[in-house]
């Protein structure tokens, strides 16, 4: 068995270790990550639902999180996590914060859990969780749950990544909340009020409940600390994937997110291929650029051609 075997053979058996060198593999984009993607069996990445967990540092998502994975777990689910930490001064210390407060799952083995950092390279580390999503999905891990970081401007691009967004918010982020309200009832498909056991969560919940009205957006509230209302969100949860595979929004969402996947990894190719003819031209580069862009591009897709027939 070749190398790319083993490793496909381990993500499919569970195996944790392999399934986090594969995810390695993604990240640094090293020769192995083409050939483990392909090798990611489609079917059961679509057998799983890719639930985007966002919200304010700080709301409690991924003590929300936690609890989650609680219920599936009871459930007889596999569960994955990739939480995804923004490297901002706010929530510097969110990984290792995650981590600990995960660390009840950290030992079983039917929960895989992945931290990964945006260092900047936000398109890269959208595709990057989106291909850690996939192998998780292809380990038999139903649901995968990505927690990200957002607020008003959403660093992330959760809603490219998830199938069902769902938005974690506390009592006392009042100010912020009306500003984010259209947008976040928009792009979310759940609202939830963590902290109820907070002063303010009611009054929270009558506003946002009254602003989605007649939307396609549920409200629900939970204490994360205290193991509350976690089963209504797992319930609001499995109702709204039922419904989005039953009226075909599911795999329509599914074939959008495949396309933004083919046209990001088209471009990197692209830039990485015309950068590197670029440097290697030995005459002095000069007339008019769109000559030379068109003439660079006949020469990159003509070389590729090639090398292909080969
Ligand atoms: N009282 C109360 N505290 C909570 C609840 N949920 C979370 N917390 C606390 O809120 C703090 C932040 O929780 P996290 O789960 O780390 O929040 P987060 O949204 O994941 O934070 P970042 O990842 O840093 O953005 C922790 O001290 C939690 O114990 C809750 O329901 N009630
Ligand atoms: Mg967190």
């Amino acid at each position: 068995m070749n190398e790319i075997d083993g490793i496909l053979k381990g993500i499919r058996e569970g195996n944790p270790r392999t399934i986090g060198r594969a995810i390695s593999a993604i990240e640094e984009g090293n020769h192995r990550a083409a050939a483990i993607l392909q090798g990611i069996n489609e079917g059961c990445v679509l057998a799983a639902t890719i639930l985007g967990i966002t919200g304010p540092p700080g709301a409690g998502k991924s003590t929300l999180i936690n609890q989650l994975i609680s219920h599936y777990r009871i459930h007889g689910k596999r569960v994955g996590i990739v939480a995804i930490d923004p490297s901002s001064p706010v929530s510097g210390g969110a990984i290792l914060g995650d981590r600990i407060r995960m660390m009840r799952h950290a030992t079983d083995p039917g929960v895989i859990i992945r931290s990964m950092s945006t260092r900047g390279r936000v398109g890269g580390l959208c595709a990057a969780a989106g291909s850690a999503a996939k192998i998780m999905a292809c380990s038999g891990c139903n649901p995968v749950i990505i927690e990200t970081v957002g607020v008003g401007h959403l660093e992330i691009d959760i809603v490219g990544l998830a199938d069902i967004v769902v938005f974690v918010l506390a009592p006392g982020f009042g100010d912020d909340v009306q500003a984010m309200k259209a947008g976040l009832i928009e792009m979310a498909d759940v609202l939830v009020v963590n902290k109820a056991d907070h002063a303010g969560a009611d009054a929270l919940i009558v506003d946002l409940k009254y602003a989605t009205q007649g939307r396609d957006c549920q409200v629900c509230s939970t204490s994360a600390t205290e193991s509350r209302g976690i089963e209504d969100l797992a319930n609001i949860i499995g109702n709204i994937a039922q419904r989005k595979r039953q009226t075909g929004q599911f795999i329509q969402k599914r074939e959008k997110m495949l396309e933004s996947e083919i046209l990001h990894r088209a471009v990197e190719l692209m830039r990485t291929k015309l950068k590197d003819r670029l440097m290697a031209q030995e005459e002095q580069i000069i007339g008019d650029p769109q000559d030379i862009v068109r003439k660079l591009l006949e020469e990159v897709c003509v070389t590729q051609l090639e090398s292909k027939k080969r």
